[in-house]
């Protein structure tokens, strides 16, 4: 399996999946700020040249919500996603989407974003996961985009149970690594 990343892009998002799940990959490091994502070659694997993109075998695929979905069903012994047809996999989907369509969608927007840190520092109140007791795949989505979102903002002061989960996640040794950029300059 193949990643097409850059530091400090979306593509964090695959990266702590595939840190989670724990299974071999490959790191393709596109030079971002050299505009090597808008190359030609590039766009074969990305039409419109951003960042990130799986390949997977005869798969390329792109879209990190959906890239984070595939890896987790992909790997169903790690249950980085609730069974099919249970209540959880109901809640799971909505959070997915909801990382994309409202917490991402809302990023320009101070005020909405305050109401996703409202409802999501309700949800987080007494729980440690957004659904059921492990991680899924909807932490991945949801705690990189709070993170990222409250280096712009500084809203997590006002909600304490979504800053304790914030903590909690970027304490994780995948969200370290996808949140320290120059460990992966290193590698
Ligand atoms: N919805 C896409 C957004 C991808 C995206 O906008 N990636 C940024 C990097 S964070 C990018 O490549 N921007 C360059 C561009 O849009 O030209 C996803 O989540 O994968």
């Amino acid at each position: 399996m193949k990643l097409y990343y850059a530091p400090q892009t979306r593509a964090i998002r695959p990266l702590i999946m595939l840190e989670e799940l724990a299974v071999p990959y490959e790191i393709v490091l596109i030079d971002f700020k050299g505009g090597e994502h808008k190359g030609l070659e590039y766009r074969r694997i990305h039409p419109h040249g951003q960042l990130p993109a799986l390949q997977d075998g005869t798969l390329t695929m792109f879209e990190s919500a959906a890239i984070c979905a595939y890896l987790a069903d992909k790997f169903p012994d790690k249950r980085m996603a609730p069974a099919l047809g249970t209540v959880e996999r109901g809640m799971y989907y909505q959070w997915m989407f909801y990382s994309m369509a409202a917490l991402e969608g809302f990023a320009l927007d101070r005020e909405r974003m305050k109401e996703c840190f409202l409802v999501l520092d309700r949800v987080l109140d007494g729980n440690e996961f957004i659904v059921g007791n492990k991680i899924t795949a909807a932490d991945v989505m949801i705690g990189s985009g709070v993170i990222y979102l409250d280096s712009r903002h500084h809203l997590l002061n006002d909600f304490p149970s979504l800053e304790t989960y914030a903590k909690r996640m970027l304490a994780r040794p995948s969200f370290q690594r996808a949140f320290t950029p120059q460990n992966e300059t290193a590698r």
